[in-house]
């Protein structure tokens, strides 16, 4: 009898656990549905870079001779769910049982789970850390720091080791990656792919089904097979990987990318392999390619935040998303899906990720994120905002870096602090305030950035829980020391900005 392989759409990897099951008279289920389609309102180049993909790794694996049942999203048969797809190929083909990768997410692993056939899920050993694995790591520790689970990981896959030091005798190089970047025409920018048959089909598809979700859907130039991917992967260690880490936490109005790897999409889909990307970078310094700290930089942002990202998802549970420690219930305002703002930091994120589903770390933490954080807006609302505006958003690896990392929702599980700034770090980091309407100099009056009287009025609203946290009392002393009628006209201007913010005001 033959059974059923499932490969969802963020599991396109030939390697794959269920994949690797597969014996000739299996058949392999793939399939567009709207209920993966519209669990948010994804952005079109989403949606439209997965279908791609997905029909092009059902090509090739046909082109192996393996059997795949692939239903597309308008396929009028189409049970337009995994578990019902699953059961309709289930009894088309006499299949007695379905193998499973687990997918990354609880809400379909319960789906998967409710289903009246048997069903084995096995490991998504695409990661390095297994959930065992992070589960020993942490046991008994009190803060789940990622910098120490990160040295356990350089460990395991001797990733810029140098026996058992790490290279250049430092595990972090980050104080050397600070760096503003100044606006070069000359910047090597990301290659660009033109829609093939397959694609430009795709993207008839989308644009005539979601023709309402937010961000633009063309021109779309992403890759969308794996050897696309490794052609992203050559550019960025050949011509952006050496500069890559000095200006990792700048950002340009008119530069989207920088020396950023836009690697996401294609690793996240499984067209890449994390490992393969950061043998590529390791290898890249060994051969004088690329400095350290921009190797190091780079390699702990994947073996380090993306594996420990989907560690404490994991580890976490189901109600991860849901949770909300410091009581935040502002509607997210309409300048997150493009209403006019005059603050150019979010005009220039927002507007870049309308266009490209793309906005780098810093972006979406300390211009969106922390926007967000200091208005005090419903963190699940701001979870939501990004799991749908991103090509590479998948709740494992969102839901923490939102809920913990950027809203501080979970209470401290992820940040020991909140990432919270005023205007002087957007300031220091990128060249948007000059053609601001408001004075980042300014702290308050009718032209004083709003980061800068919002960053005063979320601490002082928040005193009782953070004055004792060691990485941020500190700032209650200069609070304290201003002068009383000051602290007072802060927090009147602030009050009124937030009325007006949600009065649909374009502030
Ligand atoms: P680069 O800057 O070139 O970094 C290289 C790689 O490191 C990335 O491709 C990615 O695989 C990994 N990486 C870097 N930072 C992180 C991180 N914090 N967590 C996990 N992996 C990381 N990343 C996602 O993949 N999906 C998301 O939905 C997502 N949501 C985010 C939401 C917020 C609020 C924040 C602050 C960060 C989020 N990130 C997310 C992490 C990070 O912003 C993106 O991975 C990165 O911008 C992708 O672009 P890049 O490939 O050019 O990355
Ligand atoms: C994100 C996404 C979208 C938009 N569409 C599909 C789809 O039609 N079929 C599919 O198998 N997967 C899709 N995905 C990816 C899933 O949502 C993803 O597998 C889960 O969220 C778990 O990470
Ligand atoms: Fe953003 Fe303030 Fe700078 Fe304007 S002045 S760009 S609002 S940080």
């Amino acid at each position: 009898m033959p059974r059923l392989i499932l490969v969802l759409g963020d599991q396109l990897t030939r390697d794959l656990s269920a994949l690797r099951e597969a014996r000739a008279d299996d058949v392999i289920v793939m399939a567009e549905v709207m209920s993966e389609a519209s669990y948010v309102r994804h952005h079109p180049k989403k949606i439209a870079f997965l279908f791609a993909a997905m029909r092009k790794f059902a090509q090739a694996l046909r082109a192996e001779g393996l059997t795949v049942a692939y239903t597309a999203l308008d396929d009028p048969d189409n049970g337009q769910s995994i578990p019902s797809e699953l059961l309709r190929r289930a009894a088309e083909h006499g299949a007695s049982e379905v193998i499973a990768t687990q997918p990354g997410e609880w809400r379909l692993i319960a789906a998967l789970d409710d289903l009246p056939i048997p069903l084995r899920q096995l490991p998504d050993d695409r990661f390095l850390a297994s959930h065992a694995e992070f589960e020993a790591w942490a046991e008994g520790r009190k803060e789940l720091r990622m910098e120490w689970f990160y040295r356990e990981m350089r460990r395991k896959t001797g990733l810029l080791m140098d026996g058992d030091q790490p290279e250049g005798g430092k595990w972090n190089y980050d104080h050397d990656n600070r760096k503003p970047a100044q606006a070069d025409l000359l910047r090597i920018k990301p290659p660009r792919f033109d829609p093939d048959d397959i694609t430009a089909g795709v993207l008839d598809l989308v644009e005539a089904r979601f023709p309402d979700n937010f961000g633009r859907l063309r021109p779309f130039t992403f890759a969308t097979d794996r050897e696309g991917a490794l052609q992203v992967l050559g550019h960025f260690i050949a011509h952006s990987l050496d500069e890559f880490g000095p200006y990792q936490d700048a950002m340009l109005q008119d530069d989207p990318f920088l020396h950023h790897s836009i690697l996401s999409p294609y690793i996240n889909a499984g067209l890449l392999s994390p490992l393969e990307v950061c043998e590529a970078a390791a290898d890249a310094y060994a051969k004088g390619r690329a400095r350290l700290n921009s190797a190091e930089g780079f390699i702990r942002q994947i073996i380090g935040w993306r594996e420990y990202m989907r560690g404490i998802y994991f580890l976490e549970g189901p109600d991860y998303t849901a949770r909300n420690a410091l009581g935040h219930d502002r509607d997210l305002p309409p300048l997150y899906w493009g209403a006019p703002t005059k603050m150019n930091c979010l005009t220039h994120a927002v507007g870049q990720t309308r266009d490209h589903a793309y906005a780098h770390h810093i972006q979406r933490l300390m211009v969106t994120g922390n926007f967000a954080l200091l208005a005090g807006c419903d963190p699940h609302q701001v979870h939501e905002w990004y799991l749908e505006v991103y090509i590479d958003a998948y709740e494992w690896v969102e839901g923490p870096n939102v809920i913990g990392m950027s809203q501080f929702a979970d209470g401290g599980v992820v940040g020991s602090k909140p990432y919270v700034s005023s205007g002087n770090y957007i300031n220091k980091m990128s060249d948007y305030c000059k053609g601001c309407a408001y004075k980042v100099a300014a702290k308050t009056g009718p032209d004083a950035c709003p980061f800068n009287l919002l960053y005063w009025d979320f601490l002082a609203r928040h005193r009782d829980r953070f004055e004792a946290n060691p990485r941020i009392g500190r700032v209650y002393g200069t609070w304290d020391r201003m002068e009383a009628d000051r602290r007072q006209t802060i927090r009147a201007e602030a009050a009124d900005f937030l009325q007006r913010l949600d009065a649909g005001e374009p502030v």
